[in-house]
């Protein structure tokens, strides 16, 4: 199938495929079909404080406060420290990206976060109650190609009290995090509580934005969604995340349940959810999730291979790598099943692209069929192609077979063998004639010359002389002794 790649400007492109039009997003396209998808799903969480870090605890869910007493039932955190190993917690971390919404993380009461967590102790003064750390990466050593674009975050939050406040900051190392995105349920504190003017967009890729939700004190959670579909293109850049922390501040209590009122006073999150396009280098045609590891992956196209589609297939490998541009077939002739890319081969014009042009860096790997060359496009040491053979013929090459008795070496290689092929300038020979000796002829050097005999491989005329009955090994020989 040929692909037609048309480049309307510098951040746009589209890949169509002829009979099927398919759209293939780019990192920098912003106005086009690109579905997101989840990022978050199974990916490395944590979470300051979950339910039973510090001791076993009861807790009451927001349902419980609005039933009557007698009908609530009891229920408990079991005791399971964050460093305690074959110990897990009732409602840990994890079931916050599980993809399942009857699961759920659920912190430790507001008291016991601020009685013993540490990790948390330098916002206290701004009600810092929860935090939720995310890496968004499947793999931490890849390029920064995979970070991803996000174009929505929603938090569901579980049968619990809401945070008033939330701050979300990014990371690209995990060490120094940024705040990105300030939420709050009136939007008057984006000033006065959060250093940020209320704004839904950023101005600058260094901008932290403010924008508000609609918290209440009834169950079930509220879902707080952050929609960052709008940032403008010019500002694509400040979607860029890979490490999220998340920051829940400024409990929402219920009436009567006050602040006293320890067992009501925690988080539940069911689901956090970053969606984003799938980092596929702008290659993919598509994204699913994966059986074996939960995750999303890449569906590639554009004859790229890989979970984020980051290299090319085999056999696809005329140019380096480039994102978002498909990746095109190297030229061996049918007889090598992968290539790798040279720049000093494409720099020397070495290679022969599918369209025989020399174009690219294309380098076949392990030619077969006896052939050889950077495009198995010649044929190995002693074997030749026929002339009039195609070069893609699984038998395009074959042995020489000179006789090793009458042939002499050929002078371009230094070995006993033929014309390799109509390719190569041979005056009156053709492929798969050998280099005779003086004497010899034959396209495989294989009978004495008219009046010569006795072809022998000592001999470096290959076949004598006659006379008297008695071989002479030359004629010059023979009149050079007999007269
Ligand atoms: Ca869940």
């Amino acid at each position: 199938m040929s692909i037609n790649v048309l480049k309307l400007d510098n951040q746009k492109f589209w890949i169509f495929y002829p009979a099927t039009v398919l759209i293939i997003c780019g990192i920098i396209v912003h106005d086009v079909n690109c579905v997101p998808v989840n990022v978050a799903l199974n990916k490395p969480i944590k979470a300051y404080y979950t339910c039973g870090a510090f001791e076993r605890e009861s807790y009451t869910t927001l349902t419980d406060a609005y039933s009557a007493v007698s009908n609530r039932p009891k229920r408990s955190c079991s005791y399971a420290p964050a460093n305690a190993t074959g110990v897990k917690a009732t409602f840990p971390a994890e079931a916050m990206v599980d993809g399942v919404s009857t699961t759920w993380w659920q912190s430790t009461s507001r008291f016991r976060s601020y009685e013993y967590g540490t990790v948390l102790f330098n916002e206290r003064s701004m009600e810092l109650e929860a935090m939720i750390n995310i890496d968004l990466y499947l793999l931490h050593l890849i390029s920064l190609l995979q970070e991803f674009l996000a174009s929505k975050i929603t938090i569901q939050n579980g049968d619990a009290l809401t945070p008033q406040r939330m701050a979300i900051e990014k990371s690209t190392d995990g060490n120094t995090y940024t705040p990105w995105i300030y939420a709050v349920s009136l939007p008057d504190w984006c000033g006065t509580i959060f250093p940020s003017a209320y704004k839904t967009v950023p101005s600058s890729v260094t901008d932290t934005i403010c924008v508000d939700y609609v918290a209440d004190d009834k169950p079930p959670g509220d879902a707080i969604t952050v929609d960052l579909s709008e940032v403008p293109i010019a500002l694509k850049e400040w979607q860029r995340i890979r490490y999220l922390n998340v920051k829940f501040y400024d409990m929402m209590f219920v009436y009567p349940f006050n602040s006293l009122a320890n067992s009501y006073n925690h988080y539940a999150v069911t689901e956090l959810s970053v969606f984003a396009e799938c980092p596929c280098n702008g290659q993919q045609s598509g994204c699913e999730i994966s059986n074996t590891t939960g995750m999303y992956e890449c569906i590639c196209g554009g004859n790229t291979k890989g979970m984020f589609c980051e290299s090319c297939l085999p056999l696809f490998n005329q140019y380096q790598f480039k994102y978002g541009e498909p990746c095109v077939a190297c030229n061996c002739f049918g007889h090598a099943s992968s290539c790798f890319y040279q720049a000093s081969v494409e720099a020397g014009n070495f290679s022969l692209d599918s369209e025989g042009k020399r174009r690219g860096g294309g380098v076949c790997v392990d030619c077969q069929n006896f052939t050889a060359g950077v495009n198995c496009e010649k044929c190995v040491a002693l074997y030749y192609r026929p002339s009039g053979r195609i070069q893609t013929a699984g038998d395009a090459c074959v042995p020489c077979l000179c006789n090793a008795s009458g042939s002499d070496l050929n002078p371009a290689t230094g070995l006993v063998d033929c014309v390799m092929s109509d390719d190569v300038a041979a005056e009156g020979k053709k492929p798969g004639d050998c280099y005779c000796k003086a004497n010899v002829m034959g396209s495989k050097c294989d009978t004495c010359k008219q009046g010569f005999y006795n072809l022998q491989s000592s001999n470096l005329q290959g076949c004598s002389f006659v006379h008297n009955g008695t071989f002479v090994a030359s004629v010059n020989n023979y009149f050079m002794s007999e007269h």
